[in-house]
């Protein structure tokens, strides 16, 4: 609050010796928002790699889970570096002993061609269990995060069928900071 009346102080002192409009503003926006913020990002909790909500208590098959996803403005997780899957298992590892999660991954709109849904992205990053994915019995269509507790190892993702119950992990799309300067 105190940092609004200055800034409105600020631009009322220039403006009053500036009659004439010779006042600059210069805008900005830039992606993410500084840690200075105090925001309530609630339901979703602010990990390294962005902002993200988990769902533990309830399962739900792929396509619930995308639509509850949605209704809390974010969407089904999608990994676009293997430190965002990182920071996510650690995170579920100190938290919970669930270990099977949907994310956005599918190739449900052209079998083999696995995809992030919640971007329209190429699923390019090697974080496939071994031998995955497999479509076993040709009835896997839908990528779950699969955390093995007893393996140190991250990774990764398995094809699994897309009805069946799993919690889920929501994404939220980056904060953007708009800041202007007056002059
Ligand atoms: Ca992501
Ligand atoms: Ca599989």
């Amino acid at each position: 609050m105190m940092e609004k009346l200055f800034g409105i102080f600020l631009v009322c002192f220039i403006g009053a010796i500036t009659p004439f409009g010779a006042l600059r503003v210069l805008t900005d926006v830039a992606n993410g928002v500084s840690d200075s913020f105090k925001l309530d990002t609630t339901p979703f909790i602010k990990l390294p790699t962005g902002y993200y909500h988990f769902e533990f208590d309830k399962t739900t098959n792929w396509f619930k889970a995308f639509e509850a996803c949605r209704r809390i403005n974010g969407h089904l997780v999608s990994f676009e570096t293997k430190d965002e899957l990182e920071a996510v298992v650690r995170y579920i590892r100190k938290t919970t002993y669930t270990n099977h999660f949907w994310t956005s991954g599918t190739d449900y709109a052209k079998k083999g061609h696995y995809v992030w849904f919640a971007t329209g992205k190429k699923i390019d990053l090697d974080i496939w269990w071994p031998d995955e994915p497999n479509n076993f019995n040709d009835t896997e269509h839908c990528a779950e995060l699969s955390i093995n507790a007893k393996s140190k190892q991250v990774k990764g993702i398995n094809d699994v069928g897309c009805l069946l119950s799993r919690s889920y992990v929501c994404e939220a799309e980056e904060g953007t900071t708009a800041s202007v300067v007056v002059w």
